[in-house]
């Protein structure tokens, strides 16, 4: 097939039924940009030749260098297929784990997906992952078995054992897709329930599989008779589909295509005698179907080509293949060049798989109704709780009409920069014939305008020496060109640095997009209620809509991998390029002309962000530099996060090492362009409080004395006291108010639960901030039940004496309001509507009436619970966030100024009800008593303040009081080796804290797999260590996976005899805890306790003494 003009595609793209949006999906190194290559080839993009070894879209440089793609690109083909062209917008995507979020970004334009899988390596942990994104965006997948060379030639599998493999294979990718759909089957059930609210476990009998029945699954798995299965090598150029031998094997053999088909592929064999084909190969010790009449041939060709060298064989097949190859191909010293000319011919590997994406996966306009309305019911929302516009826009999505009156309807999943020389506009174009000629003509006359002069100047005045100076220099320029030379030379490049310009990867819906045309640019939390109550007019732009912009797309691109091409307008179905929208969007935006559509729901990312470092600049004057690069970075990196801590540090948080070796690079070299220095990873913790451990550290029992021992660092004062049952009372400076404090630890699954349901509490915190601001917010049905199940779950987790009516005592969360922290209202006679309270509607009439006569200190309410957030967000071991704690408050004491007291201070400055007044009256009460304390006293500043770090500080001695704990990120870790390496991957394991959960053998193969999980904080330079030491037959891949309370103690000091022997006196071998702890400090400007120099013994030269 030859190049395909821009005016072609331009047609095809008017025609969405014949238009497929697609992407490649995979685990790392299965071969998708070697496919894709193979796919671009066929265009004629590329030379076949080079198909495979250019890696086309891998266009970054170190991409090429490091093998592996770090983004999604995407790129238009044409395909003809018998009568129908097509037009296949192709996607690649990245299969390191680091760069799944750009896997999101790509899957979310698509509706279909090629999921690879590397025969030899079988499915891989990213494998399940791309399918689970596959299916959550509800986009259907079509499967690759590729590398099915190394079957051959690395494996030296007969034809009959790699058969048995690939059904294995098979097999594996359709178990994740089934159970998959079986959750979906079981979810949707749940949801179907009238009583969401029942708490898990408390019945269990319930009919699982009678949902599964009546669902259709048959769509579902992947089976080469469906003809949703192509066997490749993408770098030998082949593939097929078993149609392609169907219909070669009926023509030979005279029998039936459809009959061949569904035999192909399955336990049944040829009975040559009696010309029928029969069942059950298996049993009676027979070639299957697909061995006899595809694989053996493929076998035996791999043979002759490359293992013998036979040319006479080879000869002959190419003869019945009807195959030509090129002299220098046939006489090429590597056989793998004739093996990929024949192949490529024979069994081309774009055709099986264009073939199969045009016939299997569907256009824009089949566009389920369930996945639009998964893509509109962003937030808690329900698709029919939308206003009744928006639904109405549904009938758009279904349409994916271009007509003029249909709405727009635009998704940007990322922004990514470009470089303005390589934008079309700027680009340089050859010229055409007419031009050249004009241009030929100019260049005449200003020849000759130029001599003339010339010869004008030396007849004129006879000066010699200005015959040097062209007419060109007018008297001034000698100056310019002075100060040119003054400036410094990076101040031109500078000026074209500047113009690298946001092009975001966007597809359309609905409508068609024109360059130059105004859009709205709905934000993430946009209300399409809200919008069309205030926006009437659709055409007016600029209203005062929260969450609302308007913007124009100033240029529209085709994309074509490293080359855009500009488009005038672009029709629905497609995905796209836009230009000039970097100032209205981020990340990700939904634009359209109608303000009714709500905003997409979120991407769902599956890397979270962990890995940060902190960033200067090397030259300190380039500050401004880096913080625009770091803007820019944040607008680029789907997954990266920028922010700037309260340390003033700037920080960069990644998902993992390679991404974030790619974000500095990226920064030095295209964002801000200066050197800069990045800090070691900043590695995150959690503090927490355990229960008393029962043994100590050697495990012997501890008793009780020892509950007291482990109560340390609280020194009491006049206004702090302690209680040996760890509960803290403290006492405002002003005395004024008297707080008593417990710590508890909290249940492991309820901090997982609070963690995991951070959004559903940070909307309840939501409502109840608009509650007691006299608004209402709207929830919809699902968020109250979610809440709902939220709260009795938390009371099926709390149980016990301690937990009794617990949930409904639950004050604040924290930090940052949402947190997995609890704030317990224990105070006696202290009534106040708990967080649940504004689920209960009805109820809040009756709550209103104890509100008027709920006591003064319900005032100063909130003080507290900012006191609690603050002692949250950092706690006492090295500043970090707390995790998994209860503060219980038990006491609250307020003593205001009596009347005497007040009328005292009446002479002094007057009574006031007012906290601030009324502490001036007990100042003014004091000042005839004690005149040291009056100046304390005013320093004290307005009482809400005093309670807020009473509180704070009382949390913080509570927390001190119990045994506290580090809690580490902890990734886990699949890691595939073979046997010889195993020993050294367990070592390394080892080293580095690593706990081995299960080790077991992938079926079909010689590998193991070995699942660990291993603190983040010992992650650094671990793949590459694992790398080295298994001679890069192993490599890992990590993933954050949870928070690990971290056992030892890192305050623990010997105390037991036992305890003495065991570790000696100094117990300095590794506290792993105490290390974490004593490094955060360091970085934080922490007092850090530590002795370095232990032994100040004199030095002596040990020779001299003999
Ligand atoms: N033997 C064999 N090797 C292949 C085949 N296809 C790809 N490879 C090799 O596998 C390696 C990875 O190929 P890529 O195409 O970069 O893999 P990828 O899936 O794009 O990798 P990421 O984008 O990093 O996830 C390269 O060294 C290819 O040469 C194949 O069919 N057979
Ligand atoms: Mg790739």
């Amino acid at each position: 097939m030859g190049y395909t003009s821009l005016d072609k595609i331009k047609a095809l793209q008017k025609n969405p039924a014949n238009v497929r949006n697609l992407c490649i999906l995979a685990h790392v190194d299965h071969g998708k940009t070697t496919l894709a290559d193979s796919l671009v080839a066929s265009n004629g993009i590329i030379s076949s030749r080079l198909a495979g070894k250019l890696r086309y879209l891998d266009s970054r440089e170190d991409e090429q260098i490091r093998g592996i793609t770090m983004k999604s690109s995407a790129i238009s083909l044409h395909y003809a297929s018998g009568e129908k062209d097509y037009l296949i917008n192709l996607i690649d995507s990245p299969g390191h784990v680091d760069f799944s979020s750009e896997v999101s970004t790509a899957v979310r334009l698509c509706d279909g997906a090629i999921v690879i899988v590397d025969a030899v390596e079988g499915v891989c942990p990213q494998t399940q992952a791309v399918l689970r994104q596959a299916w959550l965006e509800n986009i259907r997948p079509v499967l690759v078995i590729n590398k099915i060379d190394r079957l051959i030639m690395e494996l030296k599998l007969t034809s009959q054992e790699a058969y048995t493999h690939l059904q294995k294979i098979l097999e594996q990718v359709n178990a994740v897709t089934g159970s998959l759909f079986t959750s979906k089957v079981l979810e949707d059930r749940a949801e179907g329930d009238i009583e969401p609210a029942e708490c898990p476990g408390s019945e269990q009998v319930y009919d699982w599989s009678a949902g599964l029945e009546d669902s259709d699954d048959s769509q579902l798995y992947f089976s080469p008779d469906q003809g949703n299965v192509v066997f490749a090598s993408a770098i030998d150029g082949w593939g097929f589909s078993i149609q392609q031998f169907a219909q070669i094997h009926s023509q030979r053999m005279g029998i039936r295509a459809e009959v061949l088909l569904k035999t192909l592929w399955g336990d049944f064999y040829l009975n040559a005698k009696a010309k029928k084909i029969m069942k059950g190969a298996h049993a009676k010790g027979k070639k299957p179907l697909f061995v006899q009449l595809v694989l053996d041939n493929i076998w035996s060709l791999y043979d002759a080509v490359v293992t013998r060298r036979d040319k006479e064989k080879i000869e002959k097949m190419m003869m019945s293949l009807g195959v030509k190859v090129m002299t220098r191909d046939s006489r090429h010293s590597d056989p793998k060049v004739l093996l990929s000319a024949i192949c490529s011919q024979w069994l081309p590997v774009s055709q099986a798989v264009l073939f199969m994406v045009c016939d299997k996966l569907p256009s824009p306009l089949d566009m389920t109704s369930e996945r639009i309305e998964r893509l509109m019911s962003v937030g808690a929302r329900r698709f029919h709780s939308l206003p009744l516009q928006t639904q109405e826009l549904k009938t758009a999505f279904m349409q994916c009409s271009s007509d003029d009156t249909a709405p727009v309807i635009v998704f940007v999943s990322k922004m990514f920069m470009v470089d303005a020389k390589a934008l079309p506009q700027n680009k340089q174009r050859p010229l055409t014939q007419e031009e050249m000629a004009q241009r030929r003509e100019l260049a005449r006359q200003r020849h000759t305008e130029r001599l003339a002069a010339i010869q004008q100047t030396e007849s004129g005045e006879g000066n010699a020496q200005s015959g040097s100076t062209t007419p060109a220099t007018t008297p001034g320029s000698e100056g310019v060109s002075g100060q040119m030379q003054g400036l410094p030379l990076k101040a031109k490049p500078e000026e074209e640095e500047e113009k690298e310009t946001f092009v975001a990867f966007a597809r359309v819906y609905s409508g068609v997009v024109r360059r130059g045309q105004k859009v709205f640019v709905m934000g993430p939390k946009y209300d399409p209620a809200q919008g069309l109550r205030m926006v009437r007019i659709v055409s007016a732009c600029l209203p005062p809509v929260p969450h609302l912009a308007c913007c124009t797309m100033d240029s529209l691109y085709l994309l074509m991998g490293r080359e855009l091409e500009e488009l005038e307008e672009v029709p629905s179905g497609n995905v796209l390029g836009i230009g000039g929208l970097e100032e209205c969007v981020l990340k990700s935006a939904t634009l359209s002309t109608s303000p009714a559509l709500p905003p997409f729901i979120p991407l769902n990312f599956e890397a979270t962000p962990i890995v940060r470092v902190a960033i200067e600049p090397k030259h300190p004057s380039e500050m401004p530099k880096l913080v625009r690069g770091m803007r820019l970075l944040n607008q680029a990196d789907p997954c990266a996060e920028v922010l700037i801590q309260e340390t003033g540090e700037h920080v960069l948080v990644t998902a993992g090492e390679v991404h974030l070796q790619r974000c500095l690079d990226d920064l030095r070299e295209r964002f801000a362009k200066i050197e800069i220095s990045a800090s070691k990873p900043i590695i995150p913790f959690r503090e927490t409080v355990i229960r008393p451990p029962k043994v100590d550290m050697v495990n012997e029992d501890l008793g009780k004395q020892q509950k007291v021992a482990v109560i340390h660092q609280v020194k009491e004062s006049d206004t702090l006291h302690l209680d040996p049952s760890g509960l803290v009372t403290l006492t405002t400076p002003n005395r004024q108010a008297t707080v008593g404090v417990r710590a508890i630890p909290l249940p492991e699954e309820v901090t997982l639960l609070l963690e995991g349901s951070a959004d559903l509490i940070r909307t309840l915190e939501q409502a109840g901030q608009a509650q007691r601001e006299g608004r209402t917010l709207d929830m919809s049905t699902w968020t109250l039940d979610a809440l709902m199940v939220l709260k009795s779950r938390l009371e099926v987790l709390l149980q016990g004496r301690k937990w009794r009516n617990a949930v409904d005592r639950i004050w604040a969360f924290g930090p940052r309001r949402y947190g997995p922290n609890i704030l317990l209202n224990s105070v006696e006679g202290y009534q106040r509507p708990s967080v649940w309270h504004c689920l209960e509607r009805e109820k809040g009439e009756k709550e209103g009436g104890a509100k008027a006569e709920a006591s003064a200190i319900r005032d100063f309410d909130n003080s507290v619970v900012s006191g609690f957030q603050l002692a949250t967000l950092s706690g006492p071991m090295c500043e970090e966030p707390l995790m998994g704690v209860c503060f219980s408050v038990e006491r609250w004491d307020m003593n205001f100024p009596t009347q005497r007291q007040q009328e005292a201070s009446g002479k002094a400055g007057g009574a006031g009800e007012t906290p601030s007044q009324a502490e001036g009256a007990v100042a003014g009460a004091s000042q005839g008593r004690r005149r040291a304390e009056v100046v304390l006293v005013d320093c004290y500043g307005p009482f809400s303040g005093q309670l807020i770090a009473a509180v704070k500080e009382a949390c913080r001695h509570a927390f001190q009081a119990k045994p506290q704990r580090l809690m580490a990120a902890m990734y886990t870790c699949e890691i595939m080796a073979t046997a010889e390496v195993l020993g050294r991957v367990y070592g390394v394991l080892g080293k580095r804290e690593g706990r081995v959960l299960q080790e077991e053998m992938k079926e079909g193969t010689e590998m193991f797999i070995i699942k660990a999980v291993l603190p983040v904080a010992e992650s650094f330079g671990f793949a590459d260590e694992i790398r080295k030491r298994t001679s890069g037959l192993a490599s890992p891949q990590l993933v954050f996976s949870h928070w690990e309370v971290i056992s030892s103690d890192p305050s623990w000091v010997p105390t037991t005899e036992e305890e003495y022997l065991h570790f000696g006196e100094k117990a300095d071998s590794a506290n792993q805890a105490l290390k974490y702890m004593n490094g955060v400090r360091r970085r934080k400007g922490l007092y850090v306790e530590e002795k370095i120099v232990e032994h100040g013994e004199k030095q002596r030269t040990l020779s001299k003494n003999k």
